[in-house]
């Protein structure tokens, strides 16, 4: 490191000149937002050794195009990286301070709603642990994902607010800034195209610094916020419109002023649309500066730029590019395409046919007039590659921006093994049959430095102390672990640190209000609340199992809580019946006398990455239990297993990869696969034949109609018993019998344990460094470097 200042000293000289405090009347925040400045100190001089190698050895760059950057918390995560843990706890403590309050302060930055913001979150630290040259780029929501809490069992939303405290991360670049257009016209002058938009505003870059694993490397995450061409309508003022003259300001600044709070449902709306096209076409002008402040010619691009596209959100940068490229650089169109195809790749993220962006052509026209007139072009030229093709841009009247992605991609991946093979058999089926190279698979990944060496300290001194610590950024050789599932002392000591996190937990929801018993089964679902996703099965096995115990309290039964978190989007009405629903059964269930010692349920509001850090060491029960075909990926269901949970989960997404590598007998598999699901859909009254067939599932379906958990949840059950699309009713049966199988394995605790090691110990080809690696491999064909 660079500087060799001491932490401590740096951190007392920030107090005063950085915040003007002095010790005596310091806050929590003052000392928070001093060590940020202390650490992001010693983060410049890596950050600038990076460019400069970068510079220097004239590397590839990787740019990282994402709506969602779910980052959470940073101070942690650079103060781990740093190696600087120890120090830090020593400075505060010198002043009677704990650093986990210190780090605990800090508001979590939630620029994203679920896995596909986390994911991009992971692979920007990961990018800069390899060493790879890379910028992340999204938007600087002024409000992130909104606050969830509960009142009478239901959620309530309200706006969150990460920026009303300093953000000690972000570097503020006013001189980089682009003006994007919107709107207007499209002319032909003198042989050459020109788009005169009718509004713009300016985009501004806000970076903020993001250090690897020992401080090794550093990449940037450039983050544009929108602002005014002209700040203020000083006539409209002078005319005593006071309202009006701040127009301008507010009418620009909406555009990054919130993050829509849908995962996996496309509203199609114009703000959207506008959000997108901002940070993409910011991010592309950005990237073409940079490129040609260093070399002259752009057909070059392809060997010095990889552009990826997370999902569909920014796939207007293929029209864009396009555009730059032909309009602005002068070169025809269908070179400015094969070009561009070179940067881009992207990445599809679900199949779910509600989450396929599509856009209106008139709202395209519209808002971008010439894109649109390019999408056509290049529906064109690819129809002209491809005569036997059927597949269009458009439909209906819309534009289709899988297709368009797919289009303007050299590769385009699914995020495990079975998706990507979905992928080619569905929604992509004609593009990959004219384009058969073009679909490769990266199954995601987590980045194991938060999610197993920050989040799990306990478990991760224990590894170090077994197998040293190169396991940090080598995640495979956890297998090292494995012949210590043989061995009873570090059995005892794996349980003893999965104990006393499970300790810590209870604490945080006795504190919230639901007391548990250490010493049950911790069982976690926490996700977004989705129908695919199937909390509604969870809690109607529950109910089932409830009823069970009640009938014959003595019988033995495993203690058990059960966990949930997750919040709704606000206008999705049936995933927040589902969150009432739990809610209401965790109120009857948890105040009855007969089973309360046997079975607790939890929902602790406002499940976000900080939460998931304490949730996810705590558990030894991970639900992945979707129907079969719905869930891309999943990356929870990595954390939980690199963190000795063992999995309760359908053959879907990852959990088939997890399952084959942690092995069968490690696993508690249930439910149809992908195939049996389609046909299962066509069985005529699929549900009702299911709840007859089981008694179980029939009496726990009836305590909820006749309101045993209070009155209004008739929507559910209507849709369980009737279109139950997601197949709750028809995996009901074999759902309850994998969890009766849980029980029967955790009765034997060492036995179980030794599972648990065996599940940590096989799940390091989860990392997400070997994500990146083999997107670098196979997608962006770049290297790494090291930093000069
Ligand atoms: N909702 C998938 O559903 C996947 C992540 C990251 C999702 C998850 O299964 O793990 O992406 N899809 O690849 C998505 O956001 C727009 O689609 C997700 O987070």
């Amino acid at each position: 490191m660079p500087t060799k200042t001491d932490l401590r000293d740096d951190i007392q000289h920030h107090l005063k000149y950085s915040l003007g405090k002095d010790a005596g009347h310091a806050q929590i925040t003052d000392w928070r937002l001093a060590l940020s400045y202390a650490i992001r100190d010693r983060i410049v001089d890596p950050w600038f050794a990076s460019t400069r190698a970068t510079y220097a050895q004239k590397g590839k760059r990787v740019y990282y195009l994402s709506m969602e950057f779910l980052i959470g918390r940073l101070l942690e995560d650079a103060v781990v990286n740093l190696g600087l843990m120890d120090e830090a706890e020593a400075a505060f403590k010198a002043n009677d301070l704990s650093l986990d309050d210190v780090l605990g302060d800090e508001p979590d930055a939630a620029l994203g709603n679920g896995g596909l913001g986390r994911l991009a979150a992971c692979f920007l630290e990961s990018l800069s642990t390899i060493g790879c040259p890379a910028y992340g780029y999204g938007i600087r929501y002024e409000h992130g994902l909104f606050k969830q809490s509960f009142h009478e069992g239901r959620q309530i939303e309200s706006p969150e607010d990460w920026l009303t405290q300093p953000h000690a991360w972000e570097f503020e670049r006013p001189e980089a800034a682009f003006r994007i257009g919107f709107g207007g016209s499209v002319e032909e002058l003198g042989g050459k195209t020109v788009w005169t938009p009718s509004e713009a505003v300016i985009a501004e870059a806000f970076d903020t610094p993001i250090i690897g694993w020992e401080g090794r490397w550093a990449n940037t995450l450039r983050l544009w916020a929108a602002k005014p061409e002209q700040v203020f309508d000083l006539d409209r003022f002078n005319a005593g419109d006071y309202y009006g003259a701040a127009e301008p300001e507010n009418l620009a600044r909406t555009i990054s002023r919130v993050l829509y709070p849908d995962d996996t449902t496309d509203e199609g709306k114009r703000l959207r649309l506008k959000q997108e096209f901002f940070f993409t076409a910011a991010s592309l002008r950005d990237i073409l500066r940079r490129f040609e402040s260093e070399y002259d010619d752009l057909e070059l691009l392809p060997q010095k730029v990889a552009i990826q596209l997370n999902d569909t959100h920014p796939a207007i940068a293929g029209p864009e590019l396009v555009r730059l490229l032909a309009d602005e650089k002068g070169m025809p169109v269908e070179k400015a395409i094969e070009i561009a195809r070179g940067c881009l790749s992207y990445t599809n993220h679900t199949l779910l046919p509600e989450a396929l962006e599509r856009w209106s052509e008139g709202l395209m026209r519209d808002l971008l007039p010439r894109h649109m007139q390019l999408i056509e072009e290049i529906d064109a030229a690819h129809a002209r590659e491809n005569p036997s093709r059927g597949v269009t841009m458009t439909d209906d009247g819309d534009v289709l921006m899988g297709p368009l992605a797919f289009a303007m991609a050299h590769k385009v991946n699914g995020v495990s093994a079975l998706h990507t093979e979905l992928m080619k058999e569905t929604v992509f089926e004609e593009l990959h049959r004219l384009h058969p190279d073009r679909i490769v698979n990266q199954t995601n990944g987590v980045t194991p430095r938060r999610w197993v060496l920050s989040a799990n300290p306990r478990l991760s001194a224990l590894i170090t102390e077994a197998i040293g610590d190169g396991w940090v950024d080598d995640l495979e050789r956890l297998s090292k672990l494995e012949p210590m599932a043989d061995d009873k002392t570090f059995r005892d000591a794996f349980a003893a640190a999965k104990r006393a996190n499970k300790a810590d937990l209870a604490n945080y929801l006795g504190d919230r209000g639901t007391n548990v018993d250490p010493d049950a089964m911790f069982d976690v679902q926490i996700k977004r609340i989705h129908e695919y996703k199937r909390q509604h099965l969870n809690i109607i096995e529950t109910i089932a199992h409830w009823q069970e115990i009640k009938d014959n309290p003595g019988a033995g039964w495993v203690p058990r809580v059960k966990i949930f978190g997750g919040k709704a989007a606000p206008g999705y009405v049936f995933a927040k019946e589902i969150i009432h629903l739990i809610n209401a059964v965790a109120e009857v269930i948890n105040t009855d006398a007969d089973t309360g010692h046997l079975l607790k349920v939890a929902y602790p509001a406002n499940y976000n990455v900080t939460l998931a850090e304490r949730l996810i060491p705590a558990a030894e029960l991970s639900e992945q239990i979707s129907t079969a075909g719905k869930e891309a990926s999943g990356t929870g269901n990595m954390k939980f297993a690199l963190n000795g949970a063992l999995t309760v989960g359908t053959l879907d997404g990852a959990n088939v990869e997890i399952r084959d590598l942690v092995g069968a007998e490690n696993f508690f598999l249930f439910g149809m696969t992908a195939d049996e699901v389609v046909k299962r859909r066509e069985v005529e009254g699929h549900a009702q034949k299911a709840i007859d067939a089981d008694p179980r599932l029939k009496r726990a379906l009836d305590a909820i109609r006749s309101g045993t958990f209070g009155p209004g949840f008739e929507g559910i059950v209507d849709n369980v018993s009737g279109p139950d699309y997601f197949l709750v009713a028809s995996d009901f049966t074999d759902f309850y019998r994998a969890q009766r199988e849980v029980e029967k394995a955790y009765a034997d605790q060492d036995a179980w344990t030794r599972m648990a090691v065996l599940n940590t110990a096989r799940s390091g080809w989860f990392s997400s460094d070997r994500t990146i690696r083999g997107y670098m491999r196979d997608v962006w064909y770049s290297e790494a470097l090291a930093a000069e």
